[in-house]
């Protein structure tokens, strides 16, 4: 188990996976949970980096920070999400590194594994065939992440562990329609057709694809869990073991916004991987399980859209 009085740092505190990672340390009882936004620290800048952990000195670090989005935003933006990711990785676990820090814990993606990998995904699969075209230059920064963590255990014997998580969603999330994933866009979407009586929602692709969705606050759980039990090299998947297809999705979020509204199925618009279930026996043999619902999950997560959009507090 960590200590609960020890300093521990997640970068990308205000992200999905971040945001929900400082609410499960505290609900846990971590006293000194330590955080810096991007606008006091470029997590791509190693000098700053280094003199920043020099000072701050924290003993764990939870590695959440990342440029992220979905399947139009790194097909647009291969070089932001390439760039950022590797450098914010490359510094962070090289100042973790120089200053003796206890455990890290690195965020991976999904989107990792091969494109065509057999299905459910074991971690086995990592390297085994092509990535999905739509999002390899973030895959590959991702792996670069992952392959560190084992080469600073190997090399300086540094406890980082890294956890693979299938797509996440839940409060604080993207939901600016070019950038966010998929499932906040269609809240939005579906939102944005009740408010203005449309008949129907556009919807990116053929429906086709099979997703898998684990909520946030579940994610965060299994971090806190791995942090405490988990210190070998190996990289573990974290995921429901459930996947549907993006129509499926699309009705089941239709159906608690606006029941009834016409699907339209754009096939202009990319598909991307067909499908990414993980095999979560790992971590289910470790003894952690989700808790949350699909279906409850995504009506939490539009309630907290409605109450924040109000606010004007949204990520848009
Ligand atoms: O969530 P998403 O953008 O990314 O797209 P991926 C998932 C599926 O939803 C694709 C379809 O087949 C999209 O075509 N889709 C339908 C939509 N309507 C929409 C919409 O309005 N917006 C979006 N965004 N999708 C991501 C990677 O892949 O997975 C990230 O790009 C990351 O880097 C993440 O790894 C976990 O699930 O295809």
């Amino acid at each position: 188990m960590l200590s609960r009085d020890a300093s521990i740092w997640v970068t990308g505190h205000r992200g999905l996976a971040g945001s929900a990672i400082v609410r499960c340390l505290q609900a846990a009882g971590f006293s000194r949970i330590l955080t810096i936004p991007r606008s006091e620290l470029d997590l791509r800048d190693q000098h700053a980096v280094s003199h920043w952990m020099r000072q701050a000195q924290p003993r764990y670090i939870v590695h959440a920070a990342g440029t992220v989005g979905g399947i139009l935003a790194n097909s647009e933006r291969p070089v932001d999400f390439l760039y950022d990711n590797l450098m914010i990785h490359a510094t962070v676990l090289r100042a973790a590194q120089e200053q003796g820090v206890e455990k890290l814990l690195y965020l991976g993606s999904s989107c990792v594994y091969p494109r065509e990998c057999p299905q459910p995904i074991r971690e086995e699969y990592l390297l085994t065939g092509p990535l999905e075209p739509t999002n390899a230059a973030y895959a590959i920064a991702k792996i670069a992440g992952l392959v560190s963590c084992q080469a600073y255990r190997r090399q300086y014997g540094c406890n980082f562990i890294s956890v693979m998580p299938t797509n996440l969603y839940g409060p604080y999330d993207h939901f600016d329609l070019q950038k966010a994933h998929v499932l906040p866009a269609l809240i939005r979407k579906f939102h944005d057709a009740r408010l203005q009586s449309r008949s129907s929602v556009p919807i990116w692709g053929t429906g086709m694809p099979r997703r898998e969705f684990l909520h946030v606050e579940d994610f965060a759980a299994a971090c806190l869990f791995l942090l405490d039990h988990y210190n070998d090299e190996q990289t573990i998947n974290v995921g429901t073991g459930e996947d549907l297809t993006i129509r499926e999705l699309a009705e089941m979020i239709a159906d608690i916004i606006v029941p009834g509204i016409e699907l339209e199925f754009d096939p202009a618009k990319p598909d991307g991987t067909p499908q990414k279930l993980l095999d979560v026996s790992r971590i289910r043999a470790l003894g952690w399980s989700p808790t949350w619902p699909l279906k409850d999950g995504i009506r939490q997560t539009y309630e907290w859209y409605v109450q924040h959009l109000a606010t004007g507090q949204l990520r848009c």
